[in-house]
Order: structure tokens, then C-alpha cells, then sequence
């Protein structure tokens, strides 16, 4: 049996895929799409279907995320590896170890959903550009309620400054031909993803663009850690456009952590001036020739920029240092813990 590349094309599936399989992987596994995570199972879809794996083998010792591709043993359909991932948005669980949790993989296109009205901001928008980047997903900013707004137009060019070259679509999130702007990125074997502040649109959008009415609802229900149900939806639905729109509840709570590069990227035109500064470690903040200020002097850069740049470095450098500092110390501490049990169990063992 061969492996048909139609059917895996239509799930995502990439030559940067294809590429990871050796000869023997060929003849002996298939890939499959994780399609939902459950607690304790996952469901994935290849060309024999839609399957439900239980955690066994990699899926045991590495977690796994909505999207991920896996190779699965042909005969057994036994979970082998997980294939390198593409893209991967991922966070910092809440609480004391704060260990990294898998949000999303292999993402083609993240709307960054914001709105024509007051609810519009540059600094959220930087921040979610930021991660963007950092997840290695290409951004769309979608700009909804362009019907409430007097001149969409003026929120489009200042979105558009907000990186250089990025995508702006201002839609109607109600008007389902509004929203056919986007549907270039929600075509066969596209994966799309949301981020975006309360109210701005997101539910929306996408009970318009896959045009189920109520996708919270929709969700996949299970038991939280404390017996409540929840509605926690982590899971790929079917664009009828051929993509995948990936909802995961854990998109709304990332937190800039580990971003640096990111925000290099997203803010590349400060970068640009500084490299005409005459100190190679200009603060831009009063130095003699300092081509940062000078651009802000002449109206080149919008100085509330540069403060929003500042600001999301300080960000996240406390954010990331903080987690460093705290690592540190846990694993001083199962150290010292481990050095107590041994110290006890000798003292038991000497007569
Ligand atoms: N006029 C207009 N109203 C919109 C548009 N998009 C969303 N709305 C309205 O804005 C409100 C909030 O929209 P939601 O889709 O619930 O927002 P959300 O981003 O999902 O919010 P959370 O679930 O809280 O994160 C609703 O009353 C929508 O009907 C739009 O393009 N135009
Ligand atoms: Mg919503
Ligand atoms: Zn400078």
C-alpha cells in the first residue's frame, strides 16, 4: 500500500514532512494528524480514518499537541514517533513548576483578531505579532467590526505598521462575504489559528467561517481537576473551505515569555535606525547621534513605538529570567531533597 499524498495533503500534510520519513518508515508506518487531545487519549486522522489513541509509547512521555503529526505503526496503528514540528505555539503552565505546555502545532496562519473601534491596540497587537513570530506562523491581522468603524481605512494603515509587510483584512465577522477576504488561508490542508482579546470578534468569526452556529457549545466536554465540567474544545475542525481551524482555549492565555526574538522581528524598523546610532549600545535616550530619536524628531517613528518596544522587552525579560531564577532553585532543592533521602537510606543500611 502506498501512501495516498492527496488524502494527506487535504490533513496538512507537507513535503517537510514527507522529508523526516526514512525508507522503512515508509514501508512500515502512516502518518496521522492529531485531530483532538483528550485527557488520557487522542484522537488522530490519516488516510485509514479517524482513530483513538491511547497513551502508549511517545505519547507516554512527551506531550503532544492538536496538529502535531505522528507516525503510527501500520499493523498495530501503535504510536512511533512525532514528527519535528513546523510551528508550535506553547506557554508556561500556571503554578509552582511552571512547566512548558503544548498549545498548538504545525499552524499555518494566525489570526490576530482585533477591532475597528477603541478596542483597537498597538501594544496587544506588537505582543501577539510577537509571539506569532516566536511560534514560527505567519500572521493575518483581522480587523473586525469594520461596519461600527467611520473609516476602517485609518485602522488598516496603523495595524499595518504594526510589523513591516504584514497582512491586514478588515472584515464584517457577521457578514459571511466580509469574511471571504480570509478564506485564501483556510483553503484544502491549511491550518488557521485565533488570538485575540474578550469581545473583539473571535467566536464570531469563526461560527462564520466554518458556519456552525455555536461552536462553544461544540466543544469537547470532560471533567476538569476538580470535577466541574468544562468546555475545553481542543480540537481541529473542519473549515468548509478544505482548511483547519485550530481551537484550543489555551491560544487566549499566552503570555509573552521567551519572546526576545520575536519582538525583534515585529519591531525590525527601531532595530534598522539603531544600526545607525553612533554608540553601538545607544539607549535612545539622549545620546549624542542617536538615528532613533532622530527619526522620531522627524516624524519617521511614532514615539509611543518605541515606548511599547521598551516596555515588552522589560516584559519579557522579567517573565523569562523569573522562570529561569525559579528552575534554578526547584532543581537546587530536588538536589538537596535528594541528598537527604540518600543520607537516610544509608544511615538505615548501616547497622
Ligand atoms: N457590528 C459587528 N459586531 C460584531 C462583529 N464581530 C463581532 N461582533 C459582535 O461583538 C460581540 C462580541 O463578539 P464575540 O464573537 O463573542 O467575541 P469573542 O472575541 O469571541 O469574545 P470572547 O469569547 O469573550 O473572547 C458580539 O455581540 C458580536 O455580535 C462585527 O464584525 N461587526
Ligand atoms: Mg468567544
Ligand atoms: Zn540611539
Amino acid at each position: 500500500m502506498s501512501i495516498s499524498l492527496t488524502a494527506l495533503a487535504e490533513l496538512g500534510w507537507r513535503g517537510d514532512f514527507q522529508s523526516q520519513l526514512s525508507l522503512e518508515d515508509i514501508e512500515t508506518a502512516l502518518p496521522v494528524r492529531v485531530m483532538a487531545v483528550h485527557r488520557g487519549a487522542i484522537d488522530v486522522a490519516g488516510i485509514a480514518g479517524t482513530t483513538r489513541l491511547p497513551p502508549t509509547g511517545p505519547l507516554r512521555d512527551e506531550p503532544v499537541a492538536v496538529g502535531d503529526w505522528l507516525l503510527v505503526d501500520r499493523i498495530g496503528g501503535r504510536p512511533i514517533r512525532r514528527l519535528e514540528r513546523m510551528s508550535l505555539f506553547k506557554r508556561r503552565a500556571a503554578g509552582t513548576g511552571r512547566a512548558e505546555q503544548v498549545i498548538a502545532a504545525n499552524v499555518d496562519t494566525l489570526f490576530v483578531v482585533t477591532s475597528c473601534n477603541r478596542d483597537f491596540n498597538p501594544a496587544r497587537l506588537e505582543r501577539y505579532l510577537a509571539l506569532a513570530e516566536e511560534a514560527r506562523v505567519t500572521p493575518v491581522i483581522v480587523l473586525t467590526k469594520r461596519d461600527l468603524a467611520e473609516d476602517a481605512e485609518t485602522y488598516r494603515r496603523q495595524a499595518e505598521r504594526m510589523r513591516a509587510g504584514v497582512l491586514v483584512e478588515p472584515v464584517d465577522g457577521r457578514d459571511p462575504g466580509s469574511v471571504a477576504t480570509l478564506s485564501v488561508w483556510c483553503g484544502p490542508g491549511q491550518t488557521v489559528a485565533l488570538l485575540g482579546s474578550s469581545g473583539v470578534g473571535k467566536s464570531t468569526l469563526v461560527n462564520t467561517l466554518t458556519g456552525i452556529t455555536d461552536l462553544a457549545t461544540a466543544g469537547i466536554r470532560e471533567d476538569d481537576a476538580r470535577g466541574r465540567h468544562t468546555t475545553t474544545g481542543r480540537a481541529m475542525h473542519r473549515l468548509p473551505a478544505g482548511g483547519w481551524l485550530l481551537d484550543t482555549p489555551g491560544m487566549r492565555e499566552l503570555q509573552l515569555v521567551d519572546v526576545s526574538d520575536g519582538i525583534e522581528a515585529v519591531f525590525g524598523d527601531i532595530a534598522d535606525l539603531a544600526r545607525d546610532c553612533r554608540f553601538r549600545d545607544c539607549g535612545h535616550d539622549g545620546e549624542p547621534g542617536c538615528a532613533v530619536q532622530a527619526a522620531i524628531a522627524d516624524g519617521r517613528l511614532d514615539p509611543d513605538r518605541l515606548r511599547r518596544y521598551r516596555k515588552l522587552v522589560a516584559e519579557d525579560r522579567f517573565n523569562s529570567e523569573t522562570l529561569a531564577e525559579r528552575r534554578a532553585r526547584f532543581k537546587a532543592f530536588g538536589k538537596m531533597a535528594r541528598g537527604v533521602m540518600a543520607a537516610k537510606r544509608q544511615r538505615r543500611e548501616r547497622p
